[in-house]
């Protein structure tokens, strides 16, 4: 079976892809199992050599990969080449960290105690379709570094970046069956993964259910899981703040990547004494947003990755009352304008869910504690940001929060040297950051008498 891919801004065909059946799937994960064997016993600073190979291979291709991101995801070009970027980074990043994956060495009684990070064996990365680029890096960089094999599975819409990893990888020198990309459905090759005894854990981004079944399914062969899940973030904006710079910036909060970001700062609070000035400078922000062809430079939003995930949002709309509204092309693509949202109550659908477009809602709070209690009213904790030029009530309010990766006085992105991952429903466990190779390994405990 093949499954066509679309490019969102046009709605043409990019490519056909041949999709993996859950046969086809065993039998990768058969190949990964007993690359497993050799892969984990590299020489640490070969294995190094060897990702750094695929980062300088992933550099010398960062043209490419961005255009082909442009034409499957409808990233504006700007975002695409970063992405790339990020990807021969995070390898870097891991590549420089397999040589220092430390072990402790235990004082104890009657002899030498020493632990071991002993890698988990072959690893199942799903990857959603809203950044196909670094998601994937940030799950097979410290996997692979930490000695284990990778299946990767894509998301069915976008493909073709994770394939091109691929192919970059093999020329690197990293062995076939170590770095298996296989694209295919969720449902399929996914759900493959998920079920087979010989996938040691699972690395999953995408939403909060398929990520709670994806749990339960894990629980059955008592896999390892990190689990990156929806958001619905907070942007906290008091008095005292920079006004002009947190409305200005605002809508790069929340619709950069036509708001397809589990990280976008959907829900903007604002003090009551500050909130009609802050209104009215954040309507010239929005309306501002350059949205168009995402292979222009000029581009600052691009459109929705699918017809039917325009659908789901535009459904957010019914009845709400619209504050404002940006610009967005007519024609064929998937284009939705960034749209400001002033909602009745706090429970309004709008308020609580997750949209992942381009779409954010406006409300007011009187108190810091307030601020606080409205930010944590959700099932998620994700990111989230906080406007103040008190460094006091910034450090308060940041651990007040239930929210894995904020930032004060800015919408700060990913970083692939700082950890990331989600309070409640969104998510367990971290990816990224120095400890990020943890995650992939088991320690060991090894006791030597000495008597
Ligand atoms: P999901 O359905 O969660 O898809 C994410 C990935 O999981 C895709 O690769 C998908 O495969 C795969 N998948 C689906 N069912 C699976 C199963 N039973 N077992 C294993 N893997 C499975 O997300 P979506 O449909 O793309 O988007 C729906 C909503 O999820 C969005 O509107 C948004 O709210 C949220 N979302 C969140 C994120 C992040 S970063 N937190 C990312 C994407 C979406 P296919 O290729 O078949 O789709």
């Amino acid at each position: 079976m093949s499954t066509d891919v679309l490019n969102p801004a046009t709605e043409a065909v990019v490519a056909t892809v041949e999709q993996h059946t859950a046969e086809s799937t065993r039998d990768a994960i058969g190949r990964a199992a007993d690359a497993f064997t050799r892969w984990r016993l590299t020489d640490p600073a070969e294995r190094a050599e060897l990702l750094r190979a695929f980062a300088r291979a992933v550099d010398a291709d960062l043209e490419h990969l961005a255009q082909l991101e442009v034409a499957e995801a409808g990233h504006t070009i700007s975002n695409a080449r970063g992405e790339a970027a990020n990807v021969r980074d995070v390898l870097n990043y891991f590549a420089g960290g397999i040589e220092r994956h430390l072990g402790d060495q235990i004082p104890v009684a009657g002899g030498i105690d020493i632990t071991f990070n002993e890698p988990l064996g072959v690893v199942g990365i799903i990857v959603p379709w809203n950044f196909p680029m670094p998601i994937a890096g940030w799950g097979f960089a410290p996997a692979l570094a930490a000695g284990n094999t990778v299946v990767l599975k894509p998301a069915d819409l976008t493909p073709l970046t994770a394939m091109r990893l691929g192919e970059l990888a093999r020329e690197a020198g990293i062995p076939a069956d170590a770095f298996q990309v296989l694209p295919g459905r969720g449902s399929v090759v996914g759900q493959a993964f998920t079920d087979d005894e010989r996938v040691a854990k699972i690395v999953f981004t995408g939403s909060t259910e398929v990520g709670q079944q994806i749990m339960a399914d894990a629980a059955k062969t008592m896999k390892r899981t990190t689990l990156e899940l929806g958001g619905k973030s907070a942007n906290l904006v008091f008095a005292d703040a920079d006004l002009e710079r947190a409305a200005a910036t605002a809508p790069y909060g929340v619709f950069d990547n036509a708001g397809q970001d589990c990280c976008a700062r959907s829900r903007i609070l604002v003090q009551d004494t500050v909130f009609d000035r802050f209104m009215e400078l954040l309507e010239p922000a929005v309306t501002g947003v350059v949205v168009g062809d995402p292979a222009a430079e000029s581009s600052e939003m691009g459109p929705l990755i699918s017809a039917g995930h325009r659908e789901n949002v535009a459904g957010f709309l019914d009845g709400v009352d619209v504050a404002f509204r940006g610009q967005a092309p007519a024609g064929a693509g998937f284009w939705l304008a960034p749209t400001v949202v002033l909602p009745r109550t706090p429970h309004d659908r709008i308020v609580t869910d997750e949209v992942f477009g381009p779409v954010v809602t406006v409300q007011r709070f009187s108190t810091e504690a307030e601020a606080i209690a409205m930010a944590n009213d959700s099932v998620y904790g994700l990111s989230g940001s906080i406007w103040t030029r008190d460094i006091g009530r910034g450090l308060r309010v940041t651990r007040g929060v239930e929210s894995g990766a904020l930032s004060v006085n800015s919408h700060s992105a990913v970083r692939y040297n700082t950890p990331f991952g989600g309070f409640k429903r969104s998510g367990i466990g971290r990816e990224l950051g120095p400890h990020a190779m943890d995650s992939f390994t088991e320690t060991k405990n090894v006791f030597i008498s000495t008597d």
